[in-house]
């Protein structure tokens, strides 16, 4: 297999040639938000120029050459993580909004008193906070998952909390703090074997592997576009026809309806049932170009550059003295987000010193504070990788970690 030709790669990202802090910027927060290529930029500035009115609305020849491009990029989506059709692909604002989305109307609809709840103790709050708000409401169960001392899932215990009370398992795809890959596989077959619905939450996962939801079994997948070098502001839920089509609509208005008299109204079909409003459709084009960008160069590629990174990473940082590295070791059992500590260091105060080096990480809870508490720490510093990032930016982090050990250890 070939390698990834970084240095080109590099060029791509125009925000990666400035200086911060008087230091070329190395950008090591991409499972925060990645950075988006040129030729995203230019689809959506092509779009704002030539193609740009709303969508499924007017008949006139903008208003039809928007909801193409629309609707073309739902399509690249559907192919693009192996759903069965477009129909099953929904347009949101961000993983947060596809994960409250079957909170809201699946789960209400679903979930009654006495019924169980099963997420994992790292998932991020998107994936935690609307389903124990939904249990609380609804008198439901939410059992935890826990996870090995190296940060794997325990398979055990999953197979012990899923039972036929389970109605929902929504569990991560890959972990934002701990980089692990959940057999996300086996888990889907284990939770069918129950008859409960799986959410998978692929925030970490799409656009550094292959993923195919048909593939994996699941019922739902959630996912954000500006982690995967797309604009913010668009997110997908990918769900079973069999199960949209049976989920009530979560808002309300514009362009989700079939038809509205005074005393009620009738829902579009799915997906259209559940994208009430105008959309963002610039950024919905936005996604379909970055959805180019990865498959020109390869995402089997793409994962390999990340491993291989990862792998040197990990080492590097398990020669740092007082280092303690969170997750599993082995290279392949993981992405390239990569959460450490320092002893006696507090993680703000190492990505300021990495910040005035010209290194952007991000510093605290991650959004993972049940996961932080079975780690025994309040936060962590987290350097995530992407397909711009080199061994010399690696070098760099941990050069600037070794200078900052030194700084700190003269104040103790
Ligand atoms: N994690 C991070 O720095 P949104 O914010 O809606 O695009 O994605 C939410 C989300 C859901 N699940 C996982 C696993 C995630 O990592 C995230 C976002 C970012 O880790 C921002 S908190």
């Amino acid at each position: 297999m070939d390698k990834l030709n970084v240095k080109k790669i590099k060029t791509d990202f125009p925000i990666l040639k400035q200086k911060v802090n008087g230091e070329q910027l190395v950008y090591l927060d991409s499972a925060a938000t990645s950075q988006m290529p040129v030729s995203v930029e230019e689809k959506i500035k092509n779009f704002t120029e030539i193609n740009r009115a709303n969508v499924h609305r007017g008949v006139h020849t903008l208003g039809l050459r928007a909801t193409n491009l629309y609707e073309e990029s739902r399509q690249k989506v559907a192919d693009f993580i192996g759903a069965s059709s477009a129909e099953e692909v929904i347009f949101t604002s961000g993983c947060t909004d596809s994960l409250n989305l079957v909170a809201a109307s699946f789960g209400e609809q679903n979930i009654q008193a006495g019924d169980e709840i099963v997420v994992s103790i790292m998932e991020h709050h998107s994936n935690l906070l609307p389903w124990q708000q939904l249990a609380k409401k609804k008198k439901a169960q939410l059992n935890f998952i826990e996870i090995s001392k190296d940060g794997r899932l325990d398979l055990n215990d999953l197979k012990n909390k899923i039972s036929s009370k389970t109605k929902l398992v929504a569990l991560t795809h890959v972990s934002n703090v701990l980089g692990t890959i959940n057999p996300i596989k086996e888990a889907i077959a284990l939770a069918h074997e129950k008859d409960a619905v799986v959410l998978v939450d692929g925030a970490q996962a799409v656009g550094h592997f292959p993923v195919n939801v048909t593939n994996l079994g699941a019922d739902f997948y959630a996912f954000s576009g500006h982690k995967m070098f797309a604009p913010t502001g668009i997110g997908i839920l990918y769900g079973k026809k069999e199960l949209l089509d049976k989920m009530p609509p979560y808002r309300f208005g514009g362009e989700m309806i079939a038809n509205v008299t005074r005393e009620g109204a009738t829902w579009a079909e799915t997906p259209q049932k559940f994208e009430a409003g105008t959309p963002n459709i610039s950024a919905a084009i936005g996604l379909a170009a970055a959805i180019d960008y990865l498959n020109s160069i390869d995402l089997k590629l793409i994962q390999k550059h990340e491993t291989e990174l990862t792998a040197y990473a990990l080492e590097k940082l398990s020669n740092i003295s007082d280092s303690t590295i969170y997750g599993p070791k082995e290279s392949y059992e993981r992405t390239g987000v990569i959460s450490f500590n320092l002893k006696n260091i507090h993680p703000h105060d190492l990505a300021t010193a990495l910040d005035l080096n010209g290194i952007e990480v991000r510093a605290g809870h991650h959004c993972a504070q049940p996961l932080m508490e079975s780690l025994q720490t309040e936060s962590t510093v987290r350097a995530s990788l992407s397909i711009y990032n080199s061994k010399d930016d690696i070098d760099k982090l941990v050069s600037s970690l070794q200078e900052a050990k030194e700084f700190f250890s003269e104040f103790r």
